[in-house]
């Protein structure tokens, strides 16, 4: 019923066109019957064309730092570093007392090993004499006692000896254990020949 009102619709349009003007021709198609049934599918279509590559797509964004690691093995000993430069001296420290006189070898003696001759002393391990100048029995008492005497009874100038004259003008107070406890002119300071050595008497 539809295809046939079209048909009519189509009809009556056609003829009214041609008999009115008579200008247009009449479309070929005018006329034409029912359409037919659908035909068969085609044929499936060649493959086509790969198409271009796409535009690359933008730049990621940067990722979250990771968690710390654990800490790594502790490294090997270093070589030893050069030795540094020698330090200044240090300052003299303070003077240290007075110590005991040693009781080492004689120090004292009269030359002949009597209890009179001349007197000889040792300093720094050598054998000198005693100048006679201003020397006196206060003097030969204290080197009598070192010599185990008591006292001395009398000095005098002895025969020359040999070596340094250690004492001048040696000034004992007759309370020195030793006569090298006494004043003087300092060890083998002197103005004496061997010709002014002096002699003691001990008893
Ligand atoms: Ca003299
Ligand atoms: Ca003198």
């Amino acid at each position: 019923t539809t295809y046939f009102l079209q048909f009519n619709n189509k009809l009556n349009l056609a003829s009214t066109l041609y008999s009115c003007c008579h200008l247009y021709p009449l479309p070929s198609n005018l006329f034409t019957g029912l359409p037919g049934i659908s035909g068969q599918n085609g044929a499936k279509g060649d493959t086509g064309v790969q198409g271009r590559d796409g535009v690359k797509g933008a730049r990621g964004l940067k990722g979250d730092t990771g968690p710390t690691g654990e800490p790594g093995p502790k490294g090997p000993e270093g070589p030893r570093g050069p030795a540094g430069l020698q330090g200044s001296p240090g300052s003299q420290g303070p003077r240290g007392e007075k110590g005991e006189r040693a009781a080492g070898p004689a120090i004292v003696r009269i030359a002949g090993g009597g209890a009179r001759g001349r007197v000889e002393v040792m300093w720094l391990e050598q054998w000198g004499t005693v100048c006679d100048d201003s020397f006196d029995t206060v003097d030969g008492t204290v080197l009598c006692k070192m010599l185990g005497y008591r006292r001395a009874s009398a000095v005098f100038t002895a025969s020359p000896g040999i070596g340094k004259i250690w004492f001048d003008d040696l000034r004992c107070t007759g309370t020195e254990a030793s006569v090298f406890d006494c004043q003087h002119n300092g060890m083998g300071i002197n103005n004496c020949q061997h010709n002014e050595d002096v002699g003691v008497q001990c008893v």
